[in-house]
């Protein structure tokens, strides 16, 4: 059954930003927690994601998406386009496939800056916009759109689902100098921004594509399982080469994972205590 866009939105799920409505308190909204954010995340997040942020100038206030999309476009070939909220699967799929990256026009209250219910502008900007102006990454994003809309027709979508959740959302990258945060979930989240890096209560564990699309995921509270990449590279060159039908083949006939699970083949980095969750 094909959902019907809301009114006043087009065939493909998206609205004008309405950029001249934001009031000044918006905007303000926007700014602290940018800066809130910008004073957390060096040396925590992936310098690809603060030289994207610092690459599209993202620190006024809430941004145009015409401009934002005019730096992207010409960096990589991505448009951010506004939508209500949450767009059905097939359509998500659609624009991702297509190197549009749909963003809530919306922004949280002012008295809710900690807010985790549906994505608002500073989760989907913020969070997501900046690692879209890396050539790499940029390639993936295309390429688990494409895989989504292929997905569905194995009905492997909600498997699919959690590698999104597990890189895109939540994912931790191995670099030089130590773990970074690569996932927009994390990035756009104070207390998660610490949380992942620092607390010895979630477990971290290598990357394994099989892996990640059997363990269950939770929405409602910080991770309790993390995944590491090795890089993008790896994880784009994974997702590429990878023909995904033996594996949902191979997955419809494996048990889910738990989200705390911990397997003997699994590369451990961190057995989390856990204690943040009990
Ligand atoms: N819609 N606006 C919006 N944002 C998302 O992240 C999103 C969505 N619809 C579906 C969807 N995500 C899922 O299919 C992915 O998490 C896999
Ligand atoms: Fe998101």
């Amino acid at each position: 059954m094909r959902q019907d866009p809301p009114p006043g939105a087009a065939p493909d799920w998206t609205i004008p930003q309405g950029f001249e409505r934001y009031t000044e308190a918006e905007h303000a909204v926007w700014r602290t927690l940018y800066a809130r954010q910008m004073k957390l995340l060096p040396g925590r997040a992936v310098p690809e994601f603060l030289e994207g942020a610092a690459l599209l100038g993202m620190e006024e206030g809430i941004p145009d998406f015409r401009r934002l999309s005019d730096r992207l476009m010409a960096l990589t070939g991505w448009q951010v386009v506004a939508v209500p909220g949450l767009v059905p699967d097939d359509m998500f799929f659609e624009h991702l496939a297509n190197r549009r990256f749909v963003a809530g026009n919306f922004i949280r209250k002012p008295d809710e800056l900690d807010y985790l219910e549906a994505p608002d502008v500073f989760h989907d900007v913020f969070g997501h916009v900046p690692l879209l102006a890396h050539k790499v990454f940029a390639d993936y994003m295309q390429a688990y759109g494409k895989g989504g809309l292929r997905s569905m027709g194995f009905g492997a979508l909600h498997k699919l689902a959690r590698l999104y959740w597990y890189t895109v959302e939540f994912g931790l990258v191995q670099t030089g100098e130590g773990l970074r945060i690569y996932g927009a979930g994390i990035l756009s989240s104070a207390g998660e921004s610490r949380f992942a890096l620092d607390s010895p209560s979630p477990n971290r564990l290598g990357f394994d594509l099989m892996r990640v699309m059997r363990t269950r995921y939770r929405i409602d509270a910080f991770q309790q399982t993390y995944f590491v990449i090795e890089s993008f590279e790896s994880l784009l060159q994974q997702t590429l080469e990878t023909d995904f039908a033996p594996l949902y083949a191979a997955l419809a006939a494996l048990p889910d994972l738990a989200i705390t699970d911990i397997l003997p083949t699994d590369r451990v980095l961190t057995r989390g205590s856990q204690a943040q969750a009990a």
